[in-house]
């Protein structure tokens, strides 16, 4: 190897604290995507490391396995889709570090085109649900949700969308920007407004970062304003989310985390004393949850469910032992 090429090659764990770092910092967000980064990252540390060091026994490889893992989990604490990718990527065979890396990149790619696959059958389903003419609110950037408004848009309906900004981050500005490249009419407001134009609404459709036993879903701060206002107003209010965002560990009482960010993305610090704000907390939780009596169907690639079936997606589909949550 040369000098040159030995300073641009990183390591395994490099590689894999550039994920983890990217997942914190919100370069790599929305639960599907974090998963598949996840997902990605430990496929190539397995690969990685079994190339780097054929000599390491399975207990080294666990060892260094669980680290990969415990790094790329412990970057965003709510998106439940994180660590349940973790999970299903992170089995193996202790058998032999070939057999136990093979296993693990192999799964990895599987979990990665079943995400994009059952992203596309969210789609195809949850367009049924929207007819011709329907003026559809979203919040954030769900790639999930997304997919169900572009399915219908692609199957000829005449739809129209109104996305809220998504304070304080604005990934409301993403949604904006990619449907309406694909020509569909998006009016953008701010996320106060929600209630006001919700009578210009036909439904609500937003994506999860965690459902939980009971049906609840936990989504970007301001989607349980949204469907608060979507039932007084009677409209339709829809869940995109593939099974592997339901959490199974809420079976076993857990809550979901939900994340408080810095108060630098509402306000920076030379706002804060400009306004004489010093001595004033400011909150940032990136989340909110949304009880499932606001909530008239989740979507997945298994088929649309009301919230109160969530039980039988984590125990039947997901199909773990409930020790295993705890
Ligand atoms: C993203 C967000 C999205 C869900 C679902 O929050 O709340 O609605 O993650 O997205 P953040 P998807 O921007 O803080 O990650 O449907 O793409 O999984």
């Amino acid at each position: 190897m040369t000098d040159t090429a030995s300073t641009i090659t990183t390591t395994p764990e490099a590689q894999l604290k550039s994920v983890a770092h990217g997942i914190e910092d919100m370069t790599i967000r929305g639960a599907a995507i974090i998963a598949q980064a996840a997902a990605g990252a430990l496929g190539a540390y397995a690969r990685g490391i079994w190339a780097e060091c054929a000599t390491i026994t399975i207990e080294e490889f666990q060892q260094k396995m669980d680290w990969a893992a415990t790094t790329l989990v412990s970057t965003r604490p709510t998106a439940v889709s994180l660590p349940n990718a973790v999970r299903i990527v992170n089995r193996y065979p202790k058998t032999t570090v070939a057999e136990a890396s093979e296993t693990v990149i192999k799964q990895a790619d599987e979990f990665i085109s079943h995400s994009k696959d059952a992203a596309r059958r969210i789609g195809q389903i949850g367009q049924k649900r929207i007819r011709n003419g329907d003026t559809i609110m979203t919040i954030c950037n769900s790639s999930v949700a997304i997919s169900i408004i572009m399915a219908a848009h692609n199957a000829g309906k005449n739809i129209s969308v109104i996305a809220c900004e998504t304070r304080p981050r604005l990934q409301g500005h993403i949604t904006a920007a990619q449907l309406s490249a694909a020509g569909i009419p998006v009016s953008l407001i701010v996320d106060s407004a929600a209630r006001t134009f919700m009578k210009e609404v036909d439904l609500v459709i937003t994506g999860a970062d965690a459902v939980t036993i009971t049906g609840a879903v936990v989504n970007k701060i301001g989607t349980s304003q949204l469907a608060l206002a979507a039932h007084e107003s009677r409209k339709n209010f829809i869940v995109a989310a593939e099974t592997y965002k339901f959490a199974p560990a809420t079976v076993m009482g857990d809550y979901i985390e939900i994340e408080e960010r810095s108060a630098n993305e509402v306000i920076t610090p030379d706002e804060i004393k400009a306004k004489g704000l010093s001595n004033v907390t400011i909150r940032n939780p990136a989340f909110d949850v949304t009880p499932p009596e606001y909530i008239d169907l989740i979507v997945t690639e298994i088929g649309v469910f009301p919230p109160a079936m969530s039980y039988r997606i984590i125990h039947d589909h997901l199909g773990w032992d409930l020790e295993d949550t705890e």
